[in-house]
């Protein structure tokens, strides 16, 4: 499949998975899992025709690593994420002594006031370093990096959880844990 063929149709998946399974009619079970041949099939009522092999592609050749199959190949799942509700079954972590937060200037008088919130998700994400904090950043204007003091956090005793794919994920950040980090360049 082509590269752009591959893109869009892993942002479409991703949209159908973490936010809107209605829109193409397939239902997630509590841990976020639909069946694959429900979401084939969702996909072709779309109009976004996908083979089994060319949905494989699709979560082997994703960037993030966003999907995953189960074990015996017959369910998907988004691996973070998601605004609708949903239990990943992550087990608590302890996280690294520091993670970060890719953010932009704007949102930084209300971050420093009241901390970092999950918004639209389910929880705040960190990255383990400042590279991929600086281009989740990035992805709304010119990236500021917050170092998140997060294994004090976690002692204090705040729940760390990570995805498959290295995402880390808490409720939220109070303020008190938060502090900046040098200039950095995306
Ligand atoms: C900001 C992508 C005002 C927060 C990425 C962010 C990531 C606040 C935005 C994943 C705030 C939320 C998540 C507060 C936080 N006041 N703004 N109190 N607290 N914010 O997209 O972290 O491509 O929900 O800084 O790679 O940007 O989707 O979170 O700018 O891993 O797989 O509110 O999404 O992955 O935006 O990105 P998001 P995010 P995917």
């Amino acid at each position: 499949m082509d590269q752009k063929r591959l893109v869009r149709a892993s942002r479409y998946i991703a949209r159908v998975l973490r936010h809107d399974p209605d829109r193409i009619g397939v239902r997630l079970d509590p841990r976020g899992w639909t069946p694959v041949d429900d979401l084939l099939r969702g996909l072709r009522r779309a109009d976004v025709r996908l083979g089994r092999g060319e949905l494989e592609e699709v979560v082997a050749g994703n960037d993030k690593k966003r999907f995953e199959f189960s074990a015996d190949g017959t369910r998907i799942r988004a691996r973070q994420g998601h605004s609708v509700s949903v239990d990943l079954g992550l087990v608590p972590t302890e996280p690294p002594e520091t993670l970060y937060h890719g953010t932009v200037g704007r949102f930084m008088p209300a971050i420093t006031a009241e901390g970092l919130r999950p918004m639209n998700r389910h929880d705040v994400h960190l990255a383990p370093d400042t590279g991929t904090a600086a281009r989740v950043g990035a992805r709304r204007g010119r990236p500021v990096v917050l170092a998140v003091a997060a294994g004090r956090m976690h002692r204090d005793g705040h729940g760390f959880r990570v995805t498959g794919n290295g995402v880390w994920l808490v409720a939220a950040v109070p303020p008190g844990y938060l502090s900046g980090t040098a200039p950095v360049t995306a």
